[in-house]
């Protein structure tokens, strides 16, 4: 069993890494755009231009379904993802788990590229599944590239941004950027202290979409989770569209 993942970048790791763990066996395709990363200053023209280039590398390696690993190709792109690949191709999208974030009561902030903040997707996610939830977008900018590239200073700055953004007492954290769940640790750190006023066991949850999307797309693929299976799968890394290998900076994660 085959599943492919695309993002602009690392972003894609995290569901990876779910997928492996519900099978250990799965050969893995990863398809991503290091030139044109990040996406989310992008126009949505543009996204979903870069992000077609991935899908369609990605399906010539025939797999049995694809994850769209990043929440910002998903707002502005996945209708017509869908629309070139099914039903060859199972599409998975990646969106903000805005409704289990409001189905647990109490403020919610929703971490995420600018592109996805200011979407009409995410405003409409919010007003079918908010449940009347107070829920604040808070666009984390230069986040994902600083992650992509590693950047401990960085990474630290657009931390501190986004806690600043977030109103006190937040209960749910959604990260609605993959590349935000490579960093949980310390996006854990950056939120605990005074910016958002919580301490203890009252700290905010954060709430990610890999596991689900993992899920989601054995499901469509046709495939049962088997966490014990012994064989590793292979595994086939696609930049811009050309055989490569993980950058350095993945290994960090
Ligand atoms: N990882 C992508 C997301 O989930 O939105 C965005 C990364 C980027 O290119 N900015």
């Amino acid at each position: 069993m085959k599943i492919a993942l695309l993002d602009s970048g690392l972003g894609l790791l995290a569901a990876a890494a779910a997928v492996r763990r519900l099978r250990p066996d799965a050969d893995l395709v990863l398809s991503s755009d290091p030139g044109g990363m990040p996406w989310g200053p992008r126009t949505p023209q543009d996204i979903t231009a870069r992000a077609l280039a991935c899908a369609l590398a990605a399906a010539e390696q025939r797999p049995d379904a694809l994850i769209v690993a990043c929440n910002t190709a998903s707002v502005h792109a996945l209708a017509r993802l869908r629309a070139e690949l099914e039903p060859e191709i199972p599409v998975v999208g990646t969106v903000p788990a805005v409704k289990p974030a409001a189905g647990a009561g109490g403020p919610v902030a929703i971490w995420a590229t600018p592109a996805t903040t200011g979407s009409a997707y995410q405003r409409r996610l919010i007003a079918d599944f908010g449940n009347g939830a107070p829920i604040t977008g808070v666009p984390c900018h230069g986040l994902a590239d600083a992650v992509e590239q590693g950047d401990e200073e960085a990474i630290d700055t657009a931390l501190a941004a986004a806690a600043e953004l977030t109103p006190t007492g937040v209960r749910t954290i959604v990260l609605g950027c993959t590349h935000y769940e490579l960093v949980t640790g310390r996006i854990r750190e950056a939120t605990s202290g005074s910016a958002t006023g919580q301490s203890g066991d009252r700290r905010s949850v954060l709430l990610g979409s890999a596991d689900a999307v993992a899920a989601q797309a054995l499901r469509r693929a046709g495939a049962r989770p088997a966490p014990e299976a012994a064989a590793a799968g292979g595994l086939t890394v696609l930049l811009g569209g050309t055989p490569g290998e993980l950058p350095a900076a993945a290994l960090t994660y």
